[in-house]
C-alpha cells in the first residue's frame, strides 16, 4: 500500500490478496478478491481455495445451490475464519461469472438498477493534525463524509481528532469514527457520551465485535447511533447481532458476510430490521451490491486494490459512479498482478 493504515487495534502495511478465478466449460471468467488482512494467511488460504476447487468443477453455474453445497460439506469444521473467506471468494467468482454469462451487471442480474451511491473516505489513527489534513483533502475532492480512526490513549485526544476534522470539512461533510474493538463496554459509554454533543453520524465498533450484549448496552446508552459488522462471519452473526440490539447500523463485508449469497440473506434481514446498509472494503462489488440493498447507506471507499484492477471505482463528487460492464465490476490488471505477485 502506498500508504499503511493505522487502526486503534494494529497497523495494516500491505494488502495480501488471493485473486481467484472461475472459468466456465464455455470460457467466461469470474473472479473474486480475498483479502487475508495478514500476509501470514495468504498461502494457508490460497491453498483451501485449490483444495475446494474440484468439490466446485464440472457443476453447472448456480452460485446459491453451491454456497448451499459448499457449506453443508463444511459444517462438521464450520464455515467462518479461512474457510468462510475461502468459499466467499468462490462465491463471488461464480456471482461475477453468472453476470458475465448473462452480459449484464451484477446490480442488474439481482433485478437492481446502477445509481450513483454517497461514498466516504478513511483517515487513519494519526493523530489530529494528520486527521484534519486528510479530511479536507477527501472533502475537496467531493467526498461528502468522512470515517476516522481513533481509540487514542485519552477522551480528549479522541476529541481533539474529530474537533479538529469538523474545523477542516465544516457541517456539512459526515463524520464517523472507527473504535476497532479497543475499549471495553464500560469504557465505551463513558468515551461516547463525551462524544455525543459532536454530531458523528455513527461510532464503529466501540467494543469486541462478538460482544453483541456489549455493544446493545453500548447503544442503549449512548445518543450517537452504533454502528457494526465488518467482522460478522455469515448472516446468522447478523441475526444475532440484530436480536442482541447490537447495532443502529450494519455494514457487513462481502467476504466476511459469505460472499454475494451471504450479502444477500444478511441485508434482507437488515431491511425486515429497518436497518441502514454500508459496506466493509471491496468497493467495487460493494457498490453493485448496494445498488440492489434497499436501505443502502454509505459506500466505503478504499483505493488500495486500485493497482491490480483495470477498472477501479470510479469517484465524482462524492458518489461512486455505477458501473455497466458486465460482471462484478473487477478486471485484473495482469501486468500488475504478476508484478505483485507472491
Ligand atoms: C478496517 C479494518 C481493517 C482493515 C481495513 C479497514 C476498518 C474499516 O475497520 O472500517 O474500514
Ligand atoms: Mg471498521
Amino acid at each position: 500500500m502506498p500508504e499503511p493504515h493505522r487502526t486503534a487495534t494494529g497497523i495494516i502495511t500491505e494488502s495480501p490478496l488471493v485473486l481467484v478465478d472461475a472459468i466456465t466449460t464455455e470460457g467466461v471468467t469470474g473472479h473474486g478478491i480475498v483479502f487475508t488482512y495478514t500476509a501470514t494467511a495468504l498461502r494457508p488460504t490460497a491453498e483451501l481455495i485449490e483444495n475446494i476447487a474440484p468439490l466446485v468443477e464440472g457443476k453447472p453455474l448456480a452460485p446459491l445451490q453451491i454456497s448451499d453445497e459448499l457449506a453443508a460439506r463444511f459444517r462438521l469444521l464450520g464455515t467462518q475464519g479461512l474457510v468462510g473467506m475461502a468459499l466467499a471468494g468462490i462465491d463471488m467468482a461464480l456471482w461475477d461469472a453468472q453476470a458475465k454469462v448473462h452480459g449484464v451487471s451484477l446490480t442488474r442480474l439481482l433485478g437492481g438498477e446502477a445509481k450513483p451511491l454517497q461514498a466516504y473516505g478513511a483517515i487513519g489513527h494519526d493523530g489530529w493534525r494528520e486527521s484534519a489534513i486528510v479530511a479536507e483533502n477527501w472533502a475537496k475532492r467531493g467526498f461528502r463524509g468522512v470515517k476516522a480512526k481513533i481509540g487514542y490513549p485519552t477522551l480528549r485526544e479522541d476529541l481533539e481528532v474529530i474537533r479538529a476534522i469538523r474545523a477542516a470539512v465544516g457541517e456539512d461533510v459526515a463524520i464517523m469514527v472507527d473504535y476497532n474493538q479497543c475499549l471495553t463496554p464500560a469504557e465505551a459509554i463513558a468515551r461516547i457520551t463525551a462524544l455525543d454533543e459532536t454530531g458523528l453520524t455513527w461510532v464503529e465498533e466501540p467494543t469486541l465485535a462478538h460482544d453483541f450484549e456489549g455493544h446493545a448496552a453500548i447503544a442503549r446508552a449512548v445518543r450517537t447511533p452504533i454502528q457494526c459488522g465488518e467482522n460478522w462471519w455469515g448472516p446468522l452473526d447478523l441475526r444475532h447481532a440484530i436480536h442482541a440490539g447490537a447495532s443502529d447500523f450494519v455494514m457487513p463485508e462481502v467476504m466476511k458476510i459469505g460472499g454475494v449469497t451471504g450479502w444477500r440473506r444478511a441485508v434482507a434481514m437488515a431491511e425486515a430490521h429497518g436497518l441502514r446498509v454500508s459496506n466493509h472494503l471491496w468497493p467495487e462489488v460493494s457498490a453493485q451490491l448496494l445498488a440492489t440493498t434497499p436501505l443502502a447507506h454509505w459506500l466505503e471507499y478504499a483505493d488500495w486494490w486500485n493497482p491490480i484492477l483495470t477498472h477501479p471505482l470510479q469517484i465524482d463528487g462524492g458518489f461512486a459512479l455505477p458501473c455497466t460492464t458486465a460482471g462484478s465490476g473487477i478486471a485484473w490488471n495482469e501486468a500488475a498482478v504478476s508484478h505483485f505477485s507472491a
